[in-house]
Formats: C-alpha cells, structure tokens, sequence
C-alpha cells in the first residue's frame, strides 16, 4: 500500500480500509488451546525434499515488517536434472504444495513474539514456511483461492545452551539491518537442517488467512506443537533489525483474530 502499514494496535485497526480482506471472518493467528481443539485422526504431513539442500542463492530479505528468505525456483535444465522444490503434502492437504519461502515474527522481550498463542502462551519467535498449492502458478493467483496456501509455522523456545540451528540465517541478519535491504547468503542449507529433533508428529490445524496485508483467507494453517530452540544472543540479532520506520523491527506480530465459529483440530497421535 501507497502508506504501508504497521504493528502498533492504532495501525492493526486501520489495515481493513485499505485491505478489506483484513477485516474478514477467517482470520489470523488466532488463539490455540489445546483442551478446545477438535481430536482428528488425519495422516501425518509429509515433508518432502526437506532434507536436500535449497537451491541457491538464496536470498534473505529485511523488507520492514520482517525478515524473508525467497527460495528462486529451479532453471527447466535444473528440473531436467531431477531438481525439484521441496514440497508437503498430508495432514489436512487434499493437494501438493510447494515451497515459496519463509520468515518470523518476534518479541522485543522474551515474553511475546509469535502470532498464534499456544495455551495462552506467546513464545518468542515464530516461524512461518509458506507452501502454495500446485495447482496455482504463482502466489498472486494461490491468493485468490480458499486452498491457495499452506503455511507451516513452528514455535521457539529460548534456551541455556547453545542453539545453533538457525545460524545460517542469524550469523548474516547484521548485513540487513535496514530495511528494503536484502543480500544473497553465502550457504544454502537445508530446512530439515534448521528443523533438527523436531517432533512433526503432533500439530494444529485450521483455515485462515496471511497474518499481514492483504490478509488473504487463502491459507491452511498447520502449527506444529513441539518447540524449537534459540539462544538469547540469536533472539537479539533479529532485534537489531529496523523497521520501515527506521525503529527496531521488534513485535511484529498481529493481534489475535476471532474465529468466529471455525473449529481447530489437533492430530491425534
Ligand atoms: S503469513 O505467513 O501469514 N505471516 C504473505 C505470506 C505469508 C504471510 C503473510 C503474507 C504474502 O505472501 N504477502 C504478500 C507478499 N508480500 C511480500 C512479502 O512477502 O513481504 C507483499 C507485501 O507484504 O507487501 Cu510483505
Ligand atoms: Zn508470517
């Protein structure tokens, strides 16, 4: 939007004018309870190509109200190769989906930070990987469609010890201090390697929308219920990072939505 938008609760308010969707009824992050979601027996997500290095370079990205990595897609002599995108399918997915890329949302404090609360609890980071349904052929038009994305998106924990799984990312978040900056990263690396020891087995799942404008109500949300871990000193390298207001970019995380009688689901185990 010509103005942007941000965080601040005055600024969340106003994000339906120009973005009517924001004001819809299927919005997010919402809050997750665990004795209040629906018991399923649905499959497991599958995770596919997670292991394989991403295809490089890979691009991290401070565009203001977050920090992105955008994953290029592979070259036709590349798919030729048998190079393929990782991609999920599973859980509640009726389709494939395939990765478009990732990026947080985190707390000024240790005590806030991500979008969805888990049992009333906000955590400090929280990680969205972005998927759009394969029958789309690009995000803007995924977008228009109830079934357009799947957004995976995984809590932090901070911890005593040395967390070292997302250091690729961190170790480089200084050369995006300000805003609308971006750099190629030096490594690529693969997801499963910044997901190690996560349990994928138990998670979350209900329909909502992008958390930011448009706040498209495209999305199947599927919130994983075990915890990452990060240091202290690895939360503090995201809060050095400016916003498009030249402040700390620190609480970017939107105010919970009402459901408005949609249901959750946890996976039964
Ligand atoms: S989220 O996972 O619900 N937080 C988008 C994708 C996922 C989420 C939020 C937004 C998205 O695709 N937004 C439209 C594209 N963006 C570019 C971008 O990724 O950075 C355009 C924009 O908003 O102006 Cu920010
Ligand atoms: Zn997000």
């Amino acid at each position: 939007a010509v103005l942007g938008w941000g965080y601040r609760a005055s600024d969340q308010r106003r994000w339906a004018v120009l973005h009517p969707a924001c004001g819809g009824r299927q919005q997010s992050p919402i809050a997750i309870a665990a004795r209040q979601a629906i018991p399923i027996s649905i499959p497991a997500m599958e995770l596919v190509g997670y292991q394989n290095p991403l295809p490089g370079p890979l691009t991290i990205n401070n565009n203001g109200h977050s920090v992105a990595l955008t994953i290029p897609k592979y070259s036709s002599e590349e798919e030729k190769k048998g190079f393929r995108l990782p991609y999920i399918f599973g859980g509640p997915l009726d389709n494939e989906y395939e990765i478009e890329s990732f990026h947080f949302h985190w707390g000024d404090k240790n005590n806030r930070g991500s979008e969805h609360t888990l049992n009333d609890m906000r955590l400090p980071l929280e990680m969205h990987i972005i998927h759009r349904n394969k029958k789309y052929r690009s995000l803007a038009e995924a977008l228009q469609h109830p079934d357009g994305l799947c957004v995976l998106a995984f809590f932090y924990q901070v911890v005593e010890f040395d967390a070292k799984l997302l250091t690729p990312i961190v170790k480089n978040l200084s050369a995006v201090e300000n805003f609308n900056t971006s750099m190629q990263l030096p490594h690529t690396f693969s997801l499963s390697s910044i997901l190690s020891g996560l349990d994928t087995e138990r998670f979350y799942t209900y329909k909502g929308s992008l958390t930011t404008p448009p706040c498209a109500e495209a999305v199947t949300w599927v919130i994983f219920s075990d915890y990452l871990p990060i240091s202290v000193f690895q939360m503090d390298n995201f809060r050095g990072l400016l916003s498009n207001q030249n402040l700390p970019l620190v609480d970017n995380f939107r105010q919970l939505q009402p459901l408005f009688g949609r249901r959750v689901f946890v996976r039964i185990t």
